[in-house]
C-alpha cells in the first residue's frame, strides 16, 4: 500500500477538467471530476485533478452522458456503446443549442479525401479533431441505444451559416447496408435529405442507389442515395461556388448543386 501511495505521488500529473488520457498500459481511463481526489491535493491547483484515483472507467455511451457526468467542454471523449463492441474516440460538441452532441461527420478545409470506399465509411477515417467520418459501423451502434435526433450545422465561405436537423436519426446494420431512417425536419437550411430515408448508403465500390449508374461515382462521394441526391455532405472539398454539377459539399435547399459548403458538421445526440 505504502508503495503504491508513493508512486502515485511520484507521478502526479495534474489535469484539466473532464480530461481525457489514455495511460501507458494501454488503458483509456475517464477523467472526471467525480473520480479524483479533492483539487488542492497531490500538487494539482486551481480546477486541476489527478488521475490517480481515476477509474478504468465504465465508459460513457454517448456524449450526452459525458455530458452527464460533469463534462462541459468540446473536445475527444472516449465512449462506448452499451453493446459488446469496443470503445472509441468521439468529438463531442457541448456548445451547440445545449451541448450533448455525439460528431459523426466534419468538413471544414479539405485536408483530408472524402472519396473513398466502403471499409473506409464503414470503420471511420480522418481525425476526430478536424475533418473525419465516424465510421457506419461506429454510427449504427450508437443510434441502436435509443431515439436519436441529427443537427447539420453548415457554413459558406462568405461567413453565412445555417442549420438542419432532423427529430430522428438512426441507421441500420451492415446487413441493411447501414440504411438511413430520418424524422421530421426543422431549421433554416431547407430540407435536402427528407427524401431520402430508406435508403442504403453507397460508395464509389459498393452501388446500393436505385438506377443503372453510380451515383457516389458520378457525384464523387458517399451517401445514401437512390437516384441520386439533394445532399451530397461527403462530395469533393470544391471551395465554393463550381461549375461542375453537384459533386461537392452540396445542400441543395441551401446553396443549390453548385456550391460546395465551406464547414459542416453532422451531429446526433439522444432525443
Ligand atoms: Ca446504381
Amino acid at each position: 500500500m505504502y508503495k503504491i501511495a508513493f508512486i502515485v505521488w511520484l507521478y502526479t500529473v495534474c489535469y484539466a477538467n473532464g480530461q481525457q488520457e489514455t495511460f501507458t498500459s494501454g488503458n483509456d481511463y475517464h477523467c472526471n471530476p467525480s473520480f479524483h481526489v479533492h483539487p488542492n491535493t497531490n500538487g494539482c491547483t486551481g480546477n486541476e485533478f489527478t488521475a490517480a484515483p481515476c477509474q478504468p472507467a465504465t465508459l460513457p455511451r454517448d456524449c450526452s452522458e459525458v455530458s452527464d457526468r460533469g463534462n462541459t467542454h468540446s473536445g475527444q471523449y472516449i465512449i462506448s456503446p452499451q453493446d459488446d463492441g469496443p470503445p472509441f474516440r468521439v468529438f463531442c460538441d457541448m456548445d451547440t443549442d445545449g451541448g450533448s452532441w455525439t460528431v459523426i461527420q466534419r468538413r471544414e478545409d479539405g485536408s483530408i479525401s472524402f472519396y473513398r470506399n466502403w471499409s473506409d465509411y464503414e470503420n471511420g477515417f480522418g481525425n476526430t479533431n478536424s475533418e473525419h467520418w465516424l465510421g457506419n459501423r461506429k454510427i449504427h451502434r450508437i443510434t441502436s441505444q435509443a431515439i436519436y435526433e441529427l443537427r447539420i450545422d453548415m457554413a459558406d465561405f462568405d461567413g453565412n451559416t445555417s442549420h438542419a436537423e432532423y427529430a430522428k436519426f438512426r441507421i441500420g446494420d451492415f446487413s441493411t447496408d447501414y440504411k438511413l431512417i430520418l424524422g421530421s425536419y426543422s431549421g433554416n437550411a431547407g430540407d435536402s435529405l427528407t427524401r431520402y430515408s430508406g435508403a442504403p448508403f453507397s460508395t464509389k465500390d459498393a452501388d446500393h442507389d436505385e438506377i443503372d449508374s453510380n451515383c457516389a461515382i458520378t457525384y464523387k462521394g458517399a451517401w445514401w442515395y437512390k437516384g441520386c441526391h439533394d445532399s451530397n455532405l461527403n462530395g469533393q472539398y470544391l471551395g465554393g461556388a463550381h461549375e461542375s454539377f453537384a459533386d461537392g459539399i452540396n445542400w441543395k435547399q441551401w446553396k443549390g448543386y453548385n456550391y460546395s459548403l465551406k464547414y459542416v458538421e453532422m451531429k446526433i445526440r439522444i432525443k
